[in-house]
């Protein structure tokens, strides 16, 4: 339900509250939330796929994706259910180095997002070309474990959380907007935490 008075738990944590978007509140835990199950993945039949609208498609292994450079970054994610968690260690590749490999053509403005049994997010180009947004394999300190993502996830901490696909399995470049998942089921097609940009009615 949404948050009306102080942020109690965020408080007695010592958390400065204005790092809260409206309507969350902090949580230590680390919730998993999705459709569907958990899917089963084996590195030895999987790959990336960087498609669409770009110079160079590319369908990549996993260590042939980690090699397109890796960093690590903290970021806080924010869940349109209302819960924020702060200061998360993640280590991936940056999406910006899959761009610098596929180059995507001038007319891309979107970003659809491909996971494991057909699940999709799309995003503004904007928000994934951004030095925050990961291609996600360890969180932690650890590499993702299988509810959380395994092997790979979409980490775009500039959105809510439902835009961050867990086990990714590609990216596609377009001209055209699609709704994924999610927002087909009326959630907000940008997703702004910080403009409360949960539904899109
Ligand atoms: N493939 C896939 N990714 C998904 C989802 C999903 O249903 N399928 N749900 C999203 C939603 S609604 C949220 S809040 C986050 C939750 O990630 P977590 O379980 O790691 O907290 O994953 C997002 N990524
Ligand atoms: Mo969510």
């Amino acid at each position: 339900m949404a948050r009306t008075g102080p942020d109690t738990k965020a408080r007695a944590a010592g958390i400065d509250e204005s790092r809260i978007p409206p309507g969350q509140y902090y949580t230590d835990k680390w919730p998993v939330l999705h459709a569907g199950s958990v899917p089963h993945v084996d590195l030895a039949d999987w790959d990336f796929r960087g498609f669409g609208l770009v110079r160079h498609p590319v369908r990549l292994s996993f260590d042939e994706l980690k090699a397109l450079g890796e960093r690590d970054t903290v970021a806080d994610i924010h869940c349109v259910t209302r819960w924020s968690r702060l200061d998360v260690p993640w280590h991936g590749v940056p999406v910006r180095a899959l761009l610098a490999a596929v180059e995507p053509l001038e007319s891309v403005r979107f970003v659809i997002a491909h996971a494991e049994q057909g699940f999709t997010a799309n995003l503004p180009i904007e928000a994934v070309d951004d030095d925050a947004a990961l291609l996600a394999y360890e969180a932690d300190g650890a590499p993702l474990t299988p509810e959380h993502g395994y092997p790979l996830r979409l980490m775009v901490p500039s959105r809510y959380f439902w835009k961050s696909a867990k086990w990714l399995r590609g990216l596609e470049f377009t001209d055209v907007d699609r709704p994924g998942f999610w927002e087909g089921y009326g959630y907000h097609n940008d997703a702004d935490p910080w403009k409360e940009e949960r539904y899109g009615f």
